[in-house]
């Protein structure tokens, strides 16, 4: 069923899906402010500045913020392709702000003209396996980028609450199960040892000056908003792709890493009570359940009705329906180094924050399913996704 075009018709079966997608944005930006009204009490708006705004978790925190009355300010880092996908619907209640948190002048700018309350530290190089091919550029942007916005906050306006998005990868080849604040970190990618030098700056600042700053320990978060590089939306993808008959198979690699996976519009709530408690704290957020990677991909086969089972070992082994390949082992996707398990107790978040995550696993998969089957429907297969597909229709990411 896969469908081919000229290069005249390909442009404009692009454009008429981009105008397309502008009105639907809108209809949901109308719809959203009809349903959600601001909340009520806020007679003074906070302002916030978030870091990372174009990302995943910088689109729900704003979404997140915006019906709590607050006056959003977003940083996102100059590029010639702007991409605010995520953030479209908010667009227009957003104030956008250039700035780069490897650049200290910037943010230095960015704070005496914005004057925030608070600061969401979510700027960051956030796929593990580019650590290894950009260590370097991994760590200016976050290690060296968690101290510029500390040092600007305490020469400023040492008042500015802060958060920083530190990661369950810091456990890495995890010394406890399940992870708690209290367990020592063992990271296994340059990713994960950049992420360790962001939570102790934080700590260190915290205890050096009194700053008002906050380690969330986020284990790992998803929703139809995910990169398509991380595994559980790559999975979603392909499996829509799969059973719409654009693609026949995909490559995964280990199929056995198992992740403590939550929805990251539960998460952005954490990151937001963290800011509002009395001390600042550090806390360990995740559903306390896990998963393994061929758990997603039974889950996601389940949901389209394209049941699989499991044949051969190691890189060899393949996932079938019907007889047929839809799933193959590859070592192209193994990591250097690999985190095997990571499984969060979220104890002290329960007690302290209030805070359990709303949604579980199979309403995770379910969501991103179909998120990725309705998208396909209305709009087809991108050019953008086209372009990724290798001569053996395999996606390489
Ligand atoms: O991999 C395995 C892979 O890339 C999860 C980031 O948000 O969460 C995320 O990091 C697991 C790993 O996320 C494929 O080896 C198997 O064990 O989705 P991921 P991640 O590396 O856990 C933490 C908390 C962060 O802080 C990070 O920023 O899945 N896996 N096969 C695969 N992973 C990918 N990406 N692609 C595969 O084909």
């Amino acid at each position: 069923m896969n469908k081919e075009y000229s290069n005249e018709a390909k442009e404009l079966r692009e454009a008429f899906f981009k105008v397309k997608q502008d009105i639907n944005l809108l209809k949901d930006e109308i719809i959203s402010l009809k349903k959600e009204p601001i909340e009520k009490n806020n007679s003074i708006k906070k302002r916030a500045l978030i870091t990372g705004l174009t990302g995943q978790d910088g689109a729900y925190l704003a979404e997140f913020l915006l019906k709590k009355g607050y006056e959003v300010y977003g940083m996102h880092r100059r590029t010639s392709m702007e991409i605010f996908e995520r953030i479209q619907s908010l667009r227009k209640r957003i104030n956008l702000i250039d700035g780069d948190v490897t650049d200290m002048g910037s943010i230095m700018s960015i704070l005496k003209e914005v004057q925030p309350e608070e600061i969401y530290n979510l700027a960051g190089q956030s796929f593990v396996p580019a650590s290894w091919t950009q260590p370097i550029s991994t760590i200016k942007i976050n290690s060296l980028g968690v101290v510029n916005i500390l040092e600007s906050i305490r020469l400023i306006n040492p008042k500015i609450k802060f958060y920083q998005a530190s990661s369950s990868e810091m456990f890495g080849k995890a010394q406890e199960f399940p992870q708690t604040e209290k367990t020592p970190f063992y990271p296994r990618s340059p990713y994960g040892v950049s992420k360790v030098f962001g939570y102790w700056i934080t700590k260190n600042y915290r205890e050096s000056y009194g700053l008002f700053a906050c380690n969330g320990i986020l284990f790992n978060h998803e929703s139809p908003k995910r990169g398509k590089q991380f595994v559980t939306r790559k999975i979603s993808h392909s499996v829509a792709k799969i059973k719409l008959g654009y693609q026949d198979f995909f490559e995964i690699g280990n199929l056995d890493a198992k992740r403590d996976w939550g929805f990251a519009g539960d998460y952005v709530e954490a990151m937001w009570l963290m800011l509002q408690q009395n001390k600042p704290e550090d806390y360990v957020i995740g559903t306390g359940k896990t998963h393994s990677v061929r758990d997603i991909i039974d889950e996601a086969f389940r949901i389209v009705e394209m049941p699989i089972t499991w044949e051969g070992k190691g890189v060899n082994e393949v996932g079938k329906h019907n007889g047929k390949v839809v799933v193959k082992v590859s070592s192209k996707f193994y990591r250097p180094a690999e985190v095997e398990h990571l499984w969060a107790n979220p104890s002290k978040a329960k007690k302290e924050l209030g805070w359990i995550p709303k949604t579980n696993f199979k309403e995770l998969i379910k969501m991103m399913v179909e998120s990725d089957l309705n998208h396909l429907k209305e709009y087809g297969l991108l050019e953008s996704d086209r372009s990724r597909l290798d001569i053996n229709n395999v996606r390489r990411e």
